[in-house]
Order: C-alpha cells, then structure tokens, then sequence
C-alpha cells in the first residue's frame, strides 16, 4: 500500500513539497491548510501535473484534520512568516498558539507518524511540538540542517567550481545566526577545508565571507523576494528527511533532533547529525568537536536557550 504523507500548511514550502513528493511518486499526498481553498487548489493543480508524468499518487486539500488521519510522515510548515514592524518575540507567539493547535491535531489522528517540523522559529517550535503532542521524541525532528548544510555546500561549488556532488559540508547548532558551519568536517573532492587553505586554494577571509554569507542565506533571499521567504531549497531539504524514513534509508542528515545527554546538552532540540530510518531518529551521531567548533556550537545552543526562556514566558506549561 502507498504511503501517506500529510503535509499541515499548504504554503509556499507545503505546495512545493507535495510538488516534490509526486514527482518521486514517493506517496500520497494530503495538503492541510487553515485556508481550505489554497489547500484544495493546490492539491487539484498537482494532481493535474500528475497526469503530464504519470505519476501514480493521489493528491487531496482539506481544513479537516479526519483527512490526515493515520499519515505515515507529517510535515509541518504551518505558520506566519515575518513582516515588517513585527518582532521575534511577536512570531514566536503566534506560532506557538498555531503549533498547539497542530499538536493538537495530528497526535490524536496519527499518533504513530513521523513528524518534520518546519516552521520557525525552528529549534523552539519542534521542541514546542514535541511537548504539546507528546509523541516520542524520536519521531518529533525539525528541518533546518540539511538547508544550512546545502547553502554552505553550493557556495563552496561557486567558489571552487565543482559540482555540488563532489563537495560534503556539515553545518550544526540551532537554525540561526549562531548556526555553526564545520570548515574541518567539509571536504572538496576529498580535501577538506583546512588543506585547501593552507594550499593556498581559498584564503581564510573567503571562507569567512561564504561561512557569514549562508549564515545569512535566507535572509539573502528574503531580500530578493520582498514577500515572503525561501522554499524551494527547504522543501527539498524536507523531502529528503522524509525520504529516508519512508525507504528506510538510514542516512546521516544534520536536523533538529532531541539531545538526551549527546553533545553535553539534556532534554533539547539542537542541530545535530542523525541517522533517520524507519524507526524515526535512530541515532544521533556524536562527533568529536575541536575546542573552536565547541565554543561556537555551546553558543548556538545558548541562543536557542535564550529564545525557549521567552517562549516559556509565553506559555509557561513549556517548561515541564
Ligand atoms: O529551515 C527552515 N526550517 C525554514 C523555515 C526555511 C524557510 C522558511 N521557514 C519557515 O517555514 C517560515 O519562517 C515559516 O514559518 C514556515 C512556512 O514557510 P512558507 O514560506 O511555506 O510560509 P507560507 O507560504 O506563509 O505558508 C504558511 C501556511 C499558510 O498557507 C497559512 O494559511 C498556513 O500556513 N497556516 C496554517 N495551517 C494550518 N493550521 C494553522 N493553524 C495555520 N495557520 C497558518
């Protein structure tokens, strides 16, 4: 039987995922959306695209959580981006209240899903999830690793000149302007980083300007866009995710996963490498930090504490 993946938010990340997820024939779609009309039209255009390709999925919009019942993979992009006059502290609000009502909704009808948060801000709103749901740890993961790790990694092609596939990057720590890019973990046709500079191939201050430049890089495109933010890149990231645990592929992916203990750290989401497989978050893969990379990640963490001090302010039951 095909697989049901229900997608809560039928936005511009939600339409182009379930876009993705027919081309891969990868299963069936559900589109959720609170605006019943985007989610159905969506849906209905998708399907239509279907039928140019021949793909063999079904794709259906509905605003009633019946219809996501019993979903393999549930992939969360509900919420409301930033605009302008609005603070942090304003959109974390409005998406704590919109990811209750999500938790609220999906634990209940598929209480045995793999869930992939989306939504930002990203470290605090699946560690939300996770809480308001209640669903296993393991199952509950965020998006936000494998977007990082591929700006990083296309940069790099750009500068170097080869094709994306030849270069590995790893990029860790929470999804923000303290995220930790790894120069000693990323490898260009099999020399990594540290090499390539001392053989003159790059300088340190190039390095610095792509490392600041996708610690940036959605704000990069939020610029271009005037409305709205970046989609096609996390949707694919999102995919992958998903992928992996459908096929049970149990690849390595940098994500948002629940540290129990890893990395130092207790009862909190960070960015993390695990290995996803159909058991969920199967592992979380703890690899050795020098004391530089340490530092940074400890202070990408410390943001992420920082903003769940907020929202626990907010909503103070999030801090049980
Ligand atoms: O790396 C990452 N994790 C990210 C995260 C990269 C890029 C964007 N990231 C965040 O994803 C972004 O800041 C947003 O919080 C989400 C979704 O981004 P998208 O670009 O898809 O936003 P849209 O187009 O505004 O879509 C959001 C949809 C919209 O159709 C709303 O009607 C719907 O969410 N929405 C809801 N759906 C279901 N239930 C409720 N309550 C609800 N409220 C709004």
């Amino acid at each position: 039987m095909r697989k049901k993946i229900s997608l809560i938010g039928a936005g511009q990340i939600g339409g182009t995922l379930a876009h993705l997820i027919s081309i891969k024939e990868l299963a069936d779609v559900v589109l959720f959306d609170v605006a019943e009309g985007i989610a159905k039209g969506k849906a209905l255009d998708i399907a239509q695209s279907t039928a140019v390709d021949g793909n063999d999925v079904n794709l259906t919009g509905t605003s009633s959580y019946e219809d996501t019942k019993n979903s393999d993979v549930i992939i969360i992009t509900a919420g409301v981006p930033r605009k302008p006059g609005m603070s942090r502290d304003d959109l974390l609000e409005i998406n704590l209240k919109i990811i209750k009502e999500v938790a609220n909704g999906i634990k209940s009808t598929s209480p045995n899903a793999f869930v992939i948060c989306i939504t930002n801000p990203l470290d605090i709103i699946v560690m939300a999830l996770q809480k308001y749901s209640g669903m296993p740890a393991n199952k509950v993961v965020g998006m936000a690793g494998i977007l990082d790790s591929s700006r990083f990694n296309y940069f790099l092609s750009q500068e170097f000149n080869v094709p994306v596939k030849k270069i590995k990057t790893l990029v860790l720590g929470g999804h923000g302007d303290t995220m930790v890019p790894m120069p000693n973990r990323t490898t260009i046709n099999g020399k990594s980083l540290i090499e390539l500079i001392k053989e003159n191939k790059i300088t340190k201050e190039k390095l610095e300007d792509i490392i600041t430049r996708t610690r940036k890089g959605g704000a990069e495109i939020i610029k271009f866009l005037q409305k709205g933010s970046a989609f096609y890149a996390p949707a694919a990231s999102g995919v992958e995710m998903a992928e992996s645990y459908i096929k049970n592929l149990k690849k390595t992916l940098p994500c948002a996963a629940y540290l129990n203990g890893e990395y130092g750290f207790n009862k909190l989401y960070a960015g993390v490498p695990a290995i996803i497989g159909n058991k969920g978050v199967e592992k979380i893969v703890e690899i050795k930090l020098d004391t530089k990379e340490k530092e940074n990640f400890e202070v990408s963490v410390k943001a992420v504490k920082d903003l769940l001090k907020i929202a626990i302010k907010i909503d103070p039951s999030l801090a049980n």
